[in-house]
């Protein structure tokens, strides 16, 4: 069997659900968009269909997309045969993609430090390369979801924005839906609210999916209801994933979040993320140097291909907000939970998992 066969042989385990997958020459993926009603398989056999689709938002979630990068550069290394230009030029196409993310630039930029050399030797590389961060990503989420579950009490209900799942991730829960999916199996008797996410609506259709595929008890809730719900204790604690936390702790989520820490603060409900030291931007020393990707007008004006608003109307749309890193109680990492002082705390952890 070879190596390329044995990496997917891995990911077909019964516990994985991976967001991408490579299989006869080609990229398969499930196109996110059309969950939860069709589970739909899509194949590319190219760098611009790739980038196409994580554009489009077919594959989505941080990790998911950093995972991606790294399975594009893959495919741009097969089809050239071992061109180093090509392969470069294919890693530069990925990354501009999607902006907020930090995963893709990182996975991508690692992915392109392996590619030494031209031709045979090259693919070999880049595809050592991809099976060492996928399976480092793969056992990231279950660390992450043991440190995270360790929170987690007994009948409690966790609030959750967005989608951080198996699908956003690389396969096992990624960030969030670990921290759940262990405390679950662990027995506890957990509930979860989930906020439909407006406008790609990832809660409702992707994060709903994911909890009724495990059955984990879950209700779904528009985004203006956290606020009435944490006055009413309804809610014990919050967990979200991030696009990238910057090195003071300041969290990029998907817009929305920082409304939820903002209520969350009022009514001490504790409001941690879950995410992996891959997310970490120690380059990015705030939240106010991340760029923010602004999507196009009509994803929020239509749903489902349908229009809500007049003509004409034009729309805002910043895909993502930052939380300041004040409002967060703590960044449940694989490497353990931190708490304030971030900035150092962060740092240390850093170190730590270098020696
Ligand atoms: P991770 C999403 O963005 C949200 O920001 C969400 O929190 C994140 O990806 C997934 O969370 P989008 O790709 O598991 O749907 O990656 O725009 O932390």
């Amino acid at each position: 069997m070879s190596k390329m066969d044995e990496l997917m042989e891995e990911l077909r385990s019964p516990e994985l659900t991976p967001p991408i997958w490579f299989e006869d020459g080609t990229l398969r993926f499930i196109d996110q968009r059309k969950l939860p009603f069709a589970e739909e398989v899509r194949v590319v056999d190219n760098i611009g269909q790739l980038a196409e689709a994580i554009r489009e938002m077919m594959i989505r979630g941080s990790g998911a997309i950093g995972i991606s990068g790294a399975w594009g550069v893959y495919l741009a290394a097969l089809n050239s045969h071992g061109d180093n230009a090509t392969v470069r030029e294919a890693g530069e196409l990925l990354k501009s993609t999607r902006p907020t993310a930090v995963n893709l630039m990182k996975t991508v930029d690692e992915t392109l430090e392996a590619a030494v050399g031209d031709g045979a030797e090259l693919v070999e590389r880049i595809e050592e390369k991809v099976a060492e961060i996928l399976r480092r990503q793969l056992s990231f989420e279950r660390k992450l979801g043991e440190h995270g579950a360790a929170l987690i009490r007994d009948g409690e209900t966790i609030m959750t924005h967005c989608h951080s799942g198996a699908l956003a991730g690389s396969g096992y829960g990624g960030r969030v839906f670990s921290v759940i999916r262990t405390a679950f199996e662990q027995g506890k008797d957990i509930r979860v609210l989930v906020s439909e996410t407006r406008p790609s609506l990832q809660g409702a259709r992707i994060t709903a999916y994911e909890m009724k595929k495990f059955g984990i008890p879950y209700n779904l809730i528009t985004d203006n209801m956290s606020g009435y719900c944490m006055s009413q204790g309804m809610i014990d604690r919050i967990v979200v994933g991030s696009d990238r936390v910057a090195r003071n702790g300041d969290l990029a989520n998907k817009v929305g979040t920082y409304m939820h820490a903002l209520a969350a603060r009022e009514h001490d409900v504790p409001f941690y993320t879950a995410t992996s030291s891959h997310t970490v931007d120690f380059d990015t020393p705030s939240g106010e140097e991340i760029e923010v990707e602004t999507r196009k007008s009509s994803e929020v004006t239509c749903i489902n291909g349908r229009s809500i608003a007049p003509e004409g109307t034009e729309a805002l749309y910043p895909s993502f907000d930052i939380t300041p890193h004040w409002l967060l109680t703590g960044i449940i990492t694989e490497n353990g939970v931190i708490e304030a002082p971030f900035e150092k705390n962060l740092a240390a952890l850093d170190a730590r998992a270098r020696t």
